[in-house]
């Protein structure tokens, strides 16, 4: 920590720092200090949850794992740096994580004035509401909310939207906004608010940690987009490509088969070219694909990634889906195949 500091401090003076640029490439201090720093939420059931002995999990979790396993061969050298909504650009911008895989969603501005780079979209999601079925039996959707008094946390894509919504509806609408999550959930549980608002895979999760879960109703209509994924810090592109590539290649995993189970078999056995290169498996005349290489990487990269979270259904199904405490069915992230957006440039 003390190096980056001094570091982003001899940027500053030479005038780097302002633009988040990095003095040394990313890979090359994941590599020296054999840990990946990846920012995550405090605590959000399916995304990225500690239990009591810090052992951390969630679909945010497993990807920080399979980019530590693809650049350092082992899923468990992850430090999870749990960040709120506020905290989470700075930390990234400071150096002070390396990646930020946090229910993040990609807008313009974070693209462009926050000086970030987005991967790709882990998530498709759109933000939603909740409301308490004893408190309001009447509101049953978006358009029953005039009046009401909608508490969310600072910090998000989420005030914007609410004010966007409500006023283009011609609705009036209380806000009461937070800087922590217990405390959006507290005022809400409280009855000082009449709905609360977040990501609608967000309010699933919530739901579950209510006092009566059943006594609350996630609306059925959306109100934003919601595009959820990975960032890191512009001015590091061999890095951006890391992260954006295992992203790729857990989609791309699913799409040919693969799993964290029959990985292994694959590689010795697939005679699909697909398949082969995606998992670095050297030609017949034992030269290598060069993959992995040209990522700055080995060559079994995805082969890691692959073998410690799975692929993307898997890391999906287990966290959020139907198997799952959430039940949150594929929708929107189903494989563009099977009639969903997930859709990933191939590995040639
Ligand atoms: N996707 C939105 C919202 C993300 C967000 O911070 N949601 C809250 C409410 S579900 C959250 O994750 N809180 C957990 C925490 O602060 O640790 C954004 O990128 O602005």
């Amino acid at each position: 920590m003390k190096t980056r500091l001094a570091s982003l401090l001899l940027g500053a003076l030479l005038g780097t720092a302002a633009t988040g640029a990095a003095t040394a490439g990313t890979l090359e201090e994941v590599r020296q200090r054999g840990v990946l720093t990846c920012g995550v939420s405090k605590g959000l059931m399916g995304f990225s949850m500690p239990d009591a002995q810090n052992n951390w999990t969630g679909m945010d979790v497993d990807f920080c794992r399979a980019v530590a396993a693809a650049v350092l061969g082992d899923p468990r050298k992850v430090e999870f740096v749990p960040l709120t909504a506020k905290e989470r650009f700075t930390a990234l911008q400071s150096g002070d994580i390396d990646v930020l895989s946090r229910n993040t969603t990609w807008t313009m501005s974070r693209d462009t004035s926050s000086g970030l780079k987005f991967a790709g979209i882990m998530y498709y999601d759109g933000q939603g509401f909740i409301v308490n079925t004893a408190r309001t039996p009447k509101v049953a959707s978006v358009n029953d909310m005039s009046g009401l008094t909608v508490c969310t946390q600072t910090g998000t894509t989420m005030e914007l939207n609410i004010a966007d919504f409500f006023r283009s509806h011609k609705m009036d609408y209380k806000l009461l906004a937070f800087d922590k999550n217990d405390e959006v959930i507290a005022a809400y549980e409280d009855g000082r608010c009449d709905a609360y608002s977040t990501d609608q895979s967000g309010l699933y999760a919530l739901r579950l940690e209510m006092k009566a879960p059943d006594d609350n109703r996630v609306l059925p209509e959306i109100i934003s987009k919601e595009p959820l994924g990975p960032v890191v810090r512009q001015g590091d592109d061999a890095w951006f490509n890391i992260v954006k590539w295992t992203y790729f290649a857990l989609v791309n995993a699913e799409e040919l088969g693969i799993t964290s189970k029959n990985v292994e078999e694959m590689k010795s056995t697939s005679a699909d070219p697909e398949v082969q290169r995606l998992l670095g498996v050297p030609g017949p005349d034992g030269s290598s694909a060069g993959f992995g290489i040209g990522l700055g990487l080995e060559e079994n990269w995805a082969e890691n990634a692959i073998k410690a979270v799975g692929n993307y259904g898997e890391i999906f199904e287990r966290n959020v889906g139907e198997g799952s405490p959430l039940k949150i069915a594929r929708g929107k992230n189903a494989l563009w195949m099977d009639g969903g957006l997930q859709y990933t440039p191939p590995v040639r």
